[in-house]
């Protein structure tokens, strides 16, 4: 193809210049509207001059300036004097040309340079309708849409006059697809033209050659350039029309029985739903077992009612609405959400005698945002399955043309597809395209010609399609589902329909849209638009239309009249059900997270080992001997090691473990080296894939991602939805970062399982710290995670070990860590307890390599009475008390200093200086829930101190305003004072995180270590 792509790119222009002035066949309206538009004109295919004309002879070498250019004739000769001296020096499809050519010009000498010419002009003509046929489909079901037709779909710009449509013309038989290689090498114009008409125009529009892969163009082409248009028999249609009513009733019915609720119909779109059903038929037939559906609100309870098949009975008692759900496990219903957000699943019979499971995932009005968490779904499930060519479990997304035009999370999403540790093997996005996005029209609402040309950048084949075509949605569908288990990748299938009302069906559409709105008022349904053409076929009775609209009608008012008895259930609104996990208000052990000493010896030394004929850069050469030291010795566990002994022994213990994010495997701070590379040969070694003997190289999944926040931890947030046995892991490059991901924190992560009862124990580790580094590396934005934290200030929950629910009542945790060993036990935490909560982690980032931020090994074991054991046991430590062996009662200590984070040892080092023994500091490493329990602890420990909150954080920022009304709880509750007692020492309130100037960061942070260490008592609240 490549020869070809060259010549016709030159040969067009030449085209251009020297036909265009003498145009004689003129069939396009073309309109001056700047609207980007589809339109419904069509080709005049009225009879032409029935002779052809005698052709006039060309000598090739004078083409040059009617035809070709200069090169490319010299080419063309060049090509040709080649294949005669030799037929195999050129491609095969030359070959084919040539061999054809001059068997003609044999027997007509003289008529080789217009041969030459006009196949050449018909090949281009061609390639048009192939490139651009779609600009002439016939997509808008209301007509009012104007596209202008591209200039290289008119016959005229090559040359051709109506005097040429019943001339035979020569069109070889090329190494292609479709109808081009049927062996008709000579064929009328005509019959090309209505080809091409009939594949390209129709009610599909094709958009695929964008795609670079001939064997998938070619794929399409054999798909497209059907020699007969696409029949479906009497049954296929009958049960097309079964479909359909039921999406059409679907919507009447909620519709009647309540006038005023928001439903966010589909009317308009309701070919969706017979579409979908048999995009599901056809997933099934190919081996499909599982899908997995994100949606927004238009349709969703139709597609959850006629696709997932929830119960009707559930969907209208829903619409009734003030059930809470009554579960068997529990009777935690969270806040709840809205009817057209919530998450399900059930197991479908398909039409070829399978069963097929589908799961709607929650979803927040944020559209678009539960893209990525579908896809990570998705991945988790083929993990899961063992799924590993990725044709068990599949992906569908269902889009609104202006989200997904508008979205940047939907292109980073697809970005996500083609990479080899998020990709799903293709997911099939949907767009119901209604032209239409709240009020604002397309033209308003993306700068693109269409809606989905976001997914070009992905080689997507993109099949637009007119919504009121039933057969034709349902075959784009069809196709979509095939592409995908044929190449597994993306796809992408446009839905071209209408809104019948408004936004919602409270809103008036005609006050920004009147002259569509008119249009769509006189618009028959699809629905009878499909009965009339099946009565016309005489392929269906009146009589056999309306039984099915009976049958529909009985069983939808049978369902009505049972939604008044049924009892929800919570588990009805799960995508997955994890069985024998505790709800919030369900106590569930504390368990230890120690770990065997010998245990920890053997994977210590799994993980720090790199085998001999391994050659490593020379300086992690050093790094890894180091950590074999520390695990040898038992002492000076860094950073990266205690993590990577989390890691290893979860994956001791069967988990699963995954951690995710931009540079994650060396780690942003050069740190983790968890995959480390071969200096000569280049490969890869990563240490934790050699935990266990013959590990799957998937059980410990380490991955850099794309350059995304939003759509990585998205994805990861699905991921660890689908099985409670894994620690997942997003991890941001600096925690500032996180908030291109905000609506995920938002909407999912800290409300999610209030919202929608989704458990998840997705860990999300953002680098956070004060070090000079500037306004934008320094703050992970804490309070902001604090804020959204929904534990009572002013409550103390119950705090006994054997009662306490703190954890679980809580929307999720924080912790800011300051050692190795208390990082690994708050990992492995996340897995060893029966309920799953979210966790946000303030990630050091100068603590990854500081001198004192050490653990020995037998802070990670399990044994008792050594130097790590103490009350709290070998767990992780929620607070970390005074490092200088205090007593129960230290009643000389001046000041308290609580702190959080590695602010703590530069609190500590300037106390050495100072030598005041008689400031305690305690360090808060788990913020959120706050630990009462622990700080009044201290409090009891030191009743004459003074009381003070340490941070390095500006005062509006970081965790003082989420720790100074539960310390004052605390604070209260024994008598130690009020708001009033609690002493600030930090920065002043600022509008940036921290400074740009270094200098002013050593002075404020010198500044405020000496004011928490200052002899004098500390003013409030300077
Ligand atoms: C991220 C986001 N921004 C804004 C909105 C408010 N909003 C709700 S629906 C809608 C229009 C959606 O248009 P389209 O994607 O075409 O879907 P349609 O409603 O037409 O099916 C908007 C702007 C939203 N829900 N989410
Ligand atoms: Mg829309």
């Amino acid at each position: 193809m490549a020869w070809f792509r060259a010549v016709s790119s030159v040969a067009k222009l030449a085209i251009k210049r020297s036909i265009g002035q003498a145009r004689s066949y003129q069939t396009r309206v073309i309109t001056t509207s700047e609207r980007r538009c589809f339109h419904s004109s069509v080709v005049n295919t009225k009879p032409h001059g029935a002779t052809a004309p005698v052709p006039r002879p060309v000598p090739l070498s004078r083409l040059t300036d009617s035809f070709l250019d200069g090169t490319s004739s010299v080419y063309l000769e060049e090509l040709q004097r080649a294949w005669e001296d030799d037929p195999n020096s050129v491609d095969e499809s030359w070959d084919n040309f040539f061999r054809n050519f001059v068997g003609t010009a044999a027997t007509s000498p003289g008529i080789s340079g217009q041969t030459i010419q006009e196949s050449m002009r018909l090949l281009l003509l061609v390639r048009a309708y192939q490139v651009n046929g779609h600009m002439k489909a016939k997509l808008d079901p209301l007509g009012l849409e104007e596209r202008e037709i591209p200039d290289d779909l008119d016959p005229a710009l090559y040359g051709f006059t109506d005097a040429d449509f019943d001339r035979e013309f020569f069109l070889g038989v090329w190494q292609m697809a479709g109808f081009l290689s049927e062996n008709r090498p000579i064929q009328t114009l005509r019959a090309i033209l209505n080809r091409l008409e009939q594949a390209y125009c129709g009610s599909i529009g094709y958009e695929y050659m964008h795609i670079a892969d001939r064997e998938k163009c070619n794929w399409l082409r054999d798909k497209i350039e059907t020699p007969t248009p696409r029949q479906y028999n009497k049954q296929r249609r009958e049960d097309m029309l079964d479909r359909l009513i039921w999406s059409t009733q679907f919507e009447n019915f909620l519709a009647t029985k309540w006038t005023a609720a928001k439903r966010f119909g589909l009317e308009g779109g309701e070919t969706l739903i017979p579409g979908m059903k048999e995009m599901f038929d056809k997933a099934a037939d190919l081996g499909v077992e599982s899908i997995v559906i994100g949606m927004s609100h238009r349709g969703r309870l139709n597609v959850l009612g006629n696709v997932v098949r929830k119960p009707l009975r559930q969907i209208f008692s829903e619409f009734t609405g003030g059930i809470k759900p009554i579960d068997e496990v529990g009777l935690y219903t969270g806040t709840g959400d809205v009817k057209y957000h919530l998450g399900t699943s059930y197991d479908r019979p398909t039409r070829g005698g399978n069963r097929i499971h589908l799961s709607l995932v929650a979803n927040p009005s944020h559209l678009e945002a539960v893209d990525p968490v579908v896809v990570g779904k998705t991945r988790g499930k083929q993990y899961y399955s063992n799924d590993v060519n990725r044709t068990k479990n599949l992906g569908i997304l269902i889009h609104g043309d202006g989200s997904f035009a508008g979205q940047g999370v939907v292109y980073e999403t697809l970005h996500l597809s083609g990479l080899p540790n998020y990709t799903t093997g293709g997911t099939i996005h949907i767009v119901v395209n209604n032209q239409v996005a709240f009020t604002t029209d397309p033209m308003s609402g993306r700068s693109s010609q269409y809606c989905t040309d976001v997914a070009k950048a992905l080689d997507a084949p993109i099949f637009h399609v007119n919504g009121d075509d039933l057969e034709a949605v349902v075959h784009v569908c069809e196709l979509a589902a095939e592409w995908r288990q044929t190449f597994h990748s993306d796809v992408v299938v446009d839905i071209v329909c209408y809104r019948r009302f408004g936004h919602n069906e409270i809103d008036e559409p005609s006050f920004t849209q009147p002259k569509m709105y008119k249009v769509i008022r006189n618009h028959p349904s699809a629905l009878e638009i499909y009965q009339k053409k099946l009565l016309e076929l005489g392929q269906i009775s009146q009589e056999g239309i309306d039984k099915i609209h009976n049958k529909v009608n009985s069983i939808l008012n049978e369902e009505f009249l049972n939604s008044k008895d049924d009892v929800p259930r919570k588990r009805d609104w799960l995508s997955a059900y994890w069985a024998g996990f505790k709800s919030p208000e369900q106590i569930s052990r504390v368990r230890s997270t120690g770990v065997k000493p010998e245990i920890l010896k053997t994977v210590g030394k799994a993980i720090t080992t790199i085998p001999d004929n391994f050659k490593p850069h020379k300086a992690l050469k050093k790094i890894f001997d180091l950590r074999n030291q520390m695990i040898e010795k038992g002492e000076g566990i860094d950073w990266a090691v205690g993590e990577a002994l989390a890691f290893a022994t979860l994956l001791v213990e069967g988990n699963h473990v995954r951690l995710s994010g931009q540079d994650v495997e060396r780690g942003t701070f050069s740190h983790r080296h968890s995959v480390i590379h071969d200096q000569e040969t280049g490969e890869n070694y990563c240490p934790l894939d050699h935990i266990l003997l013959n590990q799957d190289e998937e059980l410990f999944t380490v991955s850099n991602s794309s350059l995304s926040e939003f759509a990585v931890l998205g994805f990861e947030l699905g991921y660890s939805m689908e099985n409670p046995n894994s620690l997942v892991i997003w991890e941001a490059q600096f925690g500032d970062f996180s908030n291109g991901a905000q609506v995920m924190f938002d909407q999912f992560l800290s409300s999610g399982e209030s919202k929608w009862l989704r458990q998840t124990g997705l860990t999300v580790l953002l680098p956070h710290g004060y070090d000079g580094q500037g306004p934008e590396h320094s703050s992970a934005r804490l309070e902001r995670f604090l804020q959204m934290s929904d534990d009572n200030p002013f409550v103390i929950p119950e705090m006994d070990p054997t009662l306490r629910k703190q954890i679980q009542e809580c929307n999720w945790q924080v912790v800011n860590v300051t050692t190795p060993a208390n990082y690994f036990h708050v990992l492995r935490r996340q897995i060893h307890r029966e309920f799953r909560k979210p966790l946000i982690v303030m990630a050091p980032k100068n603590l990854l390599r500081h001198k004192d931020c050490k653990s020995n090994l037998s802070e990670f074991d399990d044994g008792q009475g050594h130097p790590g054991f103490d009350k709290q046991g070998t767990r992780f430590k929620r607070l970390i008390k005074d490092q200088n062996n205090h007593s129960d009662l230290e009643e000389s200590i001046r000041r308290l200093v609580l702190c959080s984070g590695k602010v703590y040892y530069e609190l500590d080092d300037e106390r050495k200086k100072v030598q005041s023994s008689d400031v305690a500091i305690c360090r808060v490493e788990q913020l959120c829930p706050f630990p009462y329990d622990l700080i009044q602890r201290e409090l009891k420990r030191y009743p004459n101190a003074e009381i003070v909150w340490c941070q390095e954080e500006p005062m509006n920022m970081g965790a003082y305003s989420y720790v100074a009304p539960r310390l004052c709880t605390a604070m209260r509750a024994m008598g130690r004072g009020t708001m009033e007692d609690l002493k600030y020492v930090g920065r002043i309130p600022s509008a940036a995180t921290a400074t740009g100037f270094h200098q002013s960061h050593v002075k404020e942070q010198a500044g405020l270590v000496q004011k928490a260490l200052q002899s004098d008592p500390i003013s409030y609240p300077f």
